[in-house]
């Protein structure tokens, strides 16, 4: 049996109630397969999937706070440490009540690759809560975050794990997370990053993902002879990939017809205005529904599913994962949606990966597509490691260089294995063989 099968079917007895995680590691395995098999001696002497497929450590913790009503709530927390043969670990927090063992470890895996193909010195983690910060007072908030940091700080640092934010965590969580990290350690150092500017936070960290995307987004249609310029983009989710996804793509000429959120989605053939949204979205936390009030040719669609049914030129997935199945990819592709680049993380399922590969449209994968944003945490490691802070210009232009060698690797590792504009398989190449030679240069550990 090859080793990438043998390994796989591990995982698959091993983690079978994990079933993100499995996707995860399939979805690479898969597409590792040319390198693999290429090194399959050295590889398997030295048990290197065997080590790859497995966390180096998971911490799990309780998470007592009190909330507005005097009542005692008990969360729980993570925090897997994935890989560190490149660098310290480093990956975002989620606070959502979906999250669970399963989603953070295929999203610590996936962010080893990530953050290889980033170039920059960074291990694989990812951590979070089942804590759902909506509708919560701040003070709930503060007190969560609170109780969460006074376990996790024995496990983090500057040198050895940098968390920043995912889904349910922005900058005020970041701030009360630090906070409390200063308060309990008294250490006034870049654990966290999407730090508030006033504190050690890096300018354009905010956008970075949403820019980062576009941008990547951007190399890939210009490699294929198309433009941004006119495209209708529909983009899901109104969050903070979502809400800067957005941003630069009208910059660059683009219309953004649509954005959603879990209960429903808003649609403006006219083209979405960005500001109401921020205003909805970043000031009130309220919900993408209350767009309709500011708008007459807008129309709010209860539901988020059917959003891929919408025509368009170009689909930004930027809410979660698994948020397009097979149907819908077909969907897409039957209205003429001629490029996809995730926003998300593994927003689409592997039937609707093999759908978007089949029909050869242009199809950017997360781990590439996003990886501005951790791209641009590293830079704001590098700023409070010489406590300086860079302008907005320049973080911008070495995102804009990141993510044009991402999409040159990406495209580079495709050719060389045989698999021509196939960028899962390139960003899944790309991304392992710096680890790959990472590890095996460390020994067994
Ligand atoms: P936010 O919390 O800012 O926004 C999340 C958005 O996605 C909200 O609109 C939310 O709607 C929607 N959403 C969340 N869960 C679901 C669900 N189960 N079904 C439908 N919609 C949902 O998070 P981010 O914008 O930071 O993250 C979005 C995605 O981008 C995630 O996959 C994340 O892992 C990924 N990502 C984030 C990076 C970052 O720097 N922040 C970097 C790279 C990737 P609602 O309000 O209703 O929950
Ligand atoms: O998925 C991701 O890359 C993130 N949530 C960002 C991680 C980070 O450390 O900035």
């Amino acid at each position: 049996m090859s080793y990438v099968d043998e390994i796989y079917l591990q995982v698959e007895k091993k983690d079978s109630h994990e079933p993100e995680f499995l996707q995860a590691v399939k979805e690479v395995l898969e597409s590792l397969r040319p390198v693999i098999e290429a090194n399959e001696d050295k590889y398997r002497a030295e048990g290197l999937l065997e080590r790859m497929v497995e966390p180096e450590r998971i911490v799990m913790f309780r998470v007592p706070w009190v909330d507005d009503n005097g009542k005692v709530q008990v969360n729980r927390g993570y925090r897997i440490q994935f890989n560190s043969a490149i660098g310290p670990y480093k990956g975002g927090l989620r606070f959502h009540p979906s999250v669970n063992l399963s989603i953070l470890k295929f999203l610590a895996f996936e962010q080893t690759f990530k953050n290889s193909l980033s170039g920059l010195p960074i291990g694989g983690g990812k951590g979070g809560s089942d804590f759902d910060p909506k509708f919560k007072s701040d003070r709930e908030v503060m007190a969560f975050c609170q109780s969460f940091m006074t376990e996790l700080y024995k496990h983090i640092g500057a040198n050895c794990d940098v968390p920043a934010g995912d889904i349910g965590v922005g900058a005020r969580e970041i701030g009360y997370l630090y906070g409390q990290y200063k308060r309990i350690t008294g250490l006034y150092e870049g654990v966290l990053t999407g730090k508030g500017l006033t504190y050690g936070g890096s300018l354009a960290r905010k956008e970075a993902t949403g820019y980062g995307l576009v941008y990547i987004l951007d190399e890939m249609l210009k490699a294929a002879g198309k433009n941004i310029e006119d495209a209708r983009v529909v983009i899901s989710g109104s969050g903070n990939v979502a809400i800067y996804a957005a941003e630069k793509a009208m910059q660059m000429g683009a219309k953004v017809i649509t954005l959603s959120d879990s209960n429903g989605y808003i649609y403006d053939e006219n083209g979405i205005n960005l500001d109401i949204v921020k205003e909805i979205k970043e000031v009130r936390r309220g919900r993408i529904k209350e767009y309709t009030a500011f708008s007459d040719t807008a129309k709010y669609v209860e539901g988020c599913k059917n959003i891929w049914q919408v025509p368009c030129d170009i689909a930004l997935p930027c809410a979660t994962q698994n948020e397009i199945d097979r149907e819908s990819a077909l969907k897409l592709i039957e209205n003429g949606c001629y490029a996809v680049a995730e926003g998300a993380n593994m927003p689409a399922e592997l039937g609707a990966v093999d759908v978007f590969l089949e029909s050869k449209i242009l199809y950017m994968p997360s781990k590439a597509a996003n990886a501005g944003g951790v791209s641009v945490s590293a830079l704001e490691m590098s700023q409070n490691s010489e406590r300086l802070s860079w302008s907005f210009e320049k973080v911008d232009e070495e995102l804009k260089n990141i993510m044009s060698n991402i999409y040159r690797k990406t495209s580079e590792a495709a050719v060389k294995y045989g698999h021509e504009g196939n960028f899962v398989v390139g960003a899944n190449i790309a991304g392992f063989e710096k680890v790959a030679e990472a590890m095996l240069a460390q020994g067994i550990c």
